[in-house]
């Protein structure tokens, strides 16, 4: 029987005759939070090679990952072969950040690559299920450690032609259970005009194939927000560059590049789009990316599996219940 609705009385705002103090309830938060610190869970995807673990680096201003390159041109080229999750502890000014970094191995070099996108969506199935499953015992921790992952920096091979049928199809089953953010790797193998042809012609392929990306507008969204998701929504794919070394450009040391062309500076915004990548992931779209994961992509899950298991109880003999 559901319960009959309660009827609030009509509320109205008052003035308090002195000073109460409650107003330092965003401070208290401030810092029961900052004693906690956050959690940041990435995974990076994409074909081998194409710098996912040099980007990482780049992004956070640290060496958290080992790049595969080559170091001398005999030596065989390195593959990450399964998917690793590491661990870092970052802080900024009294922020601490955790960060797990799921790495996986690079795909879509077999002859037959059906199916090989298969452990990647497990890996993040099973953080969703770990979750639910301490949210379900009896004795819950006040803190569940989180490791679903939050954001899934998919790598566009710069090819400059369309994208290969494996990147739709991976990108359209990741989009249904994590926050999705393309990237073109490599661009500066790409010129200006090229990359922007890319940029649009991949825009066209997601829309023509119904793939759902990150950021998404909800009734929450409020209107500057909304400006906010589509200035991002014009930027996607990011076409970035990463480098973990030093290049001297006017005399100065900054994080870039030398190719045939010159000299790619990886923070100049009219080089790549790495410094908008980077605000996006940590200076604008931090905290909604954790949120919408837990609001969307886990509630998605866990009503699906509470209704399976709520089914499944339900085909039981009524003796076995
Ligand atoms: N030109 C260019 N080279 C890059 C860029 N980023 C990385 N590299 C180089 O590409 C090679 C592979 O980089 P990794 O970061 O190991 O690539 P990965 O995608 O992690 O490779 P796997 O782990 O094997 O899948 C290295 O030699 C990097 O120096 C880039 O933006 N531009
Ligand atoms: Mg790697």
């Amino acid at each position: 029987m559901a319960a009959a609705a309660v009827a609030l009385p009509p509320v109205e705002e008052i003035r308090a005759d002195s000073y109460v103090g409650f107003d330092t309830i965003t401070q208290q938060i401030e810092h029961k939070l900052l004693k906690r610190g956050f959690q940041f869970n990435i995974i990076v995807v994409g074909q081998t090679g194409l710098g996912k673990s040099t980007l990482i680096n780049t992004i956070f201003a640290s060496h958290l990952m080992d790049s595969k390159g080559r170091f001398a041109a005999d030596e065989p080229v390195r593959q990450t072969t399964e998917i690793q999750a590491v661990s870092h502890v970052i802080a900024e000014n009294g922020v601490k950040l955790r960060l797990n970094i799921v790495d996986t191995p690079g795909y879509g070099d077999q002859i037959n690559n059906e199916g090989c996108w298969d452990p990647i969506i497990k890996y993040i199935k099973d953080q969703h299920s770990a979750y639910l499953r301490k949210e379900l015992t009896a004795m819950r921790d006040r803190y569940i450690q989180d490791t679903r992952i939050h954001c899934c920096l998919y790598f566009i091979n710069p090819t400059g032609h369309s994208l290969r049928p494996i990147d739709v199809i991976v990108m359209k089953k990741l989009s249904e259970v994590v926050n999705v953010v393309p990237v073109i790797a490599k661009a500066d193998s790409l010129t200006i005009e090229e990359r922007d042809r890319f940029k649009a012609m991949i825009r066209e392929e997601m829309v023509h194939h119904s793939i759902r990306l990150y950021p998404f507008d909800t009734e929450d969204t409020d209107e500057e927000e909304v400006q906010l998701n589509e200035s991002i929504r014009e930027i996607i794919p990011f076409a970035v560059v990463g480098s973990e070394s030093n290049v001297i450009i006017d005399g100065k040391a900054v994080r870039g590049r030398k190719n045939r062309w010159g000299v790619v500076n990886v923070e100049d915004a009219t080089h790549c789009e790495f410094v908008h990548l980077r605000n996006f992931l940590t200076r604008s779209h931090l905290q909604d990316l954790i949120e919408t994961t837990a609001q969307i992509h886990y509630e998605a899950f866990r009503s699906k599996q509470l209704l399976a298991l709520k089914e499944g109880v339900n085909q039981r003999p009524a003796g076995d219940r």
